[in-house]
């Protein structure tokens, strides 16, 4: 009988990237532990499970001791469904506001670590089985604004996909060399440089500028490393909406209706050959969002529009909304309801895009996840520890399979 029964599950607090608390949870079986901690988000959606309950992280720590762990003990950690459905009954709402989001979410995937390593496995193996053996493409943000940044772009992420790569370590390297070769470029056009959040240069220029100095280093780095890169945005545009004017209000002073949007989206994506689009328009706007997949050959992907939650990617799926649809585990709060999401997505064919949030941790778990479950895409920053933790634990994956099965994903042509 292989020990795989949970025996205590334990909290604790730790340091984010942006120096803010969160949670990080043990889950013990008799022989192993899996350990997990939840990320959090600065412009979140407005639909996301609630990241902590009143009290924050102090209260969340509570609840895992006082209420989950008395209730996990002594269940079968295999059992991950389980598992995850007791964390809602225990919650009690629909978003996870009694217990948190990022509560829910740290203990169901520290269980699914501890399962894994009961079992000698790493999870993305465990998970996956002997399927999962393609290694996403790693989508990096290289220079970043909007509620990631003071003082710089309007968009919140410009973003680039090495799609000519050969293997993990090329595609790493080479957004890597994207992002110090953009260092020069910006301070020429812009002066002084800061950083983002998730490690991305922040330049106090226009959203066009900053387009403009990205293709020039992105064609650059392409003729000396051999490897095509293409451009992607997330453009998080329900943070620049105005609900009152109904307008897109742009740092620059320009104010767009939603048909205006769409053109000025378009035409960006025709002039810069984008690849990958996310939110493009706000997070209500089903209907827009349609509008826009019909007119580009893009990659259209729903972040604050989904929020990895399956009734709403229906409401997607059924007005045609988006070809994909991006993945972040606390949004939802459990594996389950991660897994589902994913599933549905490539039932109907949408590409689903697995990611970061701009508030990390040094935890790996969604590298597993996109090997494990066939994600094409994993959206992470470029350098700094906590993003570089989730990109060379993808190396790591790389080493554990056969060098004849270690493959990049197949990317969806558009
Ligand atoms: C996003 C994310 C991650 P945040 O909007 O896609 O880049 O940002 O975690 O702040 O929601
Ligand atoms: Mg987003």
């Amino acid at each position: 009988m292989i020990p795989t029964i949970i025996e205590d599950v334990r909290a604790r607090k730790v340091l984010d990237s942006r120096g803010n608390w969160t949670i990080e949870v043990d889950v013990i079986t008799d022989y192993a532990i899996g350990r997990c901690a939840a990320p959090s988000g600065a412009s979140t959606g407005k639909y996301e499970a609630r990241a902590f309950p009143d009290g924050g992280v102090e209260k969340a720590i509570v609840e895992v001791e006082e209420t989950i762990a008395p209730e996990l003990r002594g269940m079968d950690s295999i059992n991950q469904e389980e598992v995850d459905r007791t964390l809602h009954e225990i919650d009690g709402t629909d978003n996870f506001s009694s217990i948190g989001g990022n509560t829910a979410v740290a203990v169901s995937l520290a269980n699914a670590k501890a399962a894994a390593a009961s079992h000698g496995l790493p999870l993305f193996q465990f998970l996956g089985g002997n399927f999962s053996c393609e290694l996403p493409y790693p989508l990096g943000n290289v220079i970043g604004g909007g509620a990631h940044a003071s003082n710089s772009t309007t968009i919140q992420e410009f973003l680039v996909i090495p799609v000519g790569a050969r293997d993990i370590a090329e595609a790493i390297c080479t957004n890597a060399e994207v992002h110090k070769k953009l260092r020069d470029e910006l301070t020429k056009r812009c002066g002084n440089l800061g950083k983002g959040d998730e490690g991305a240069w922040a330049p106090a220029m226009s959203d066009e500028e900053a387009l403009q100095a990205l293709t020039r280093v992105c064609d650059l780095v392409e003729q000396e490393t051999g490897v095509k890169l293409r451009l992607g945005l997330d453009v998080a545009a329900s943070q620049f909406w105005n609900e009152k004017k109904q307008r897109y209000v742009y740092g620059d002073g320009r104010e767009l209706t939603p048909e205006q949007q769409v053109e000025y989206i378009a035409s960006l994506i025709e002039d810069y050959q984008l690849y990958y689009v996310e939110d493009p328009v706000q997070e209500e706007d089903f209907e827009t969002f349609a509008e826009l997949t019909s007119r580009v050959r893009a990659l259209i992907c729903g972040d604050d529009l989904y929020v990895t939650n399956v009734d709403r990617l229906r409401r997607g799926i059924q007005r045609s909304s988006t070809n994909a649809v991006l993945i972040k585990p606390n949004q939802c709060g459990t594996l389950t309801d991660t897994f589902k999401a994913i599933k549905l997505a490539m039932n109907e064919k949408l590409v689903p895009v697995i990611s970061h949030r701009s508030g990390e941790t040094t935890d790996e778990t969604i590298s597993h996840l996109a090997v494990a479950f066939s994600i094409p895409i994993i959206k992470t920053g470029v350098i700094g520890g906590e993003r570089i933790a989730k990109l060379n634990e993808l190396i790591r994956i790389a080493e554990e399979l056969t060098p004849s099965r270690a493959r990049l994903a197949r990317l969806p042509k558009v």
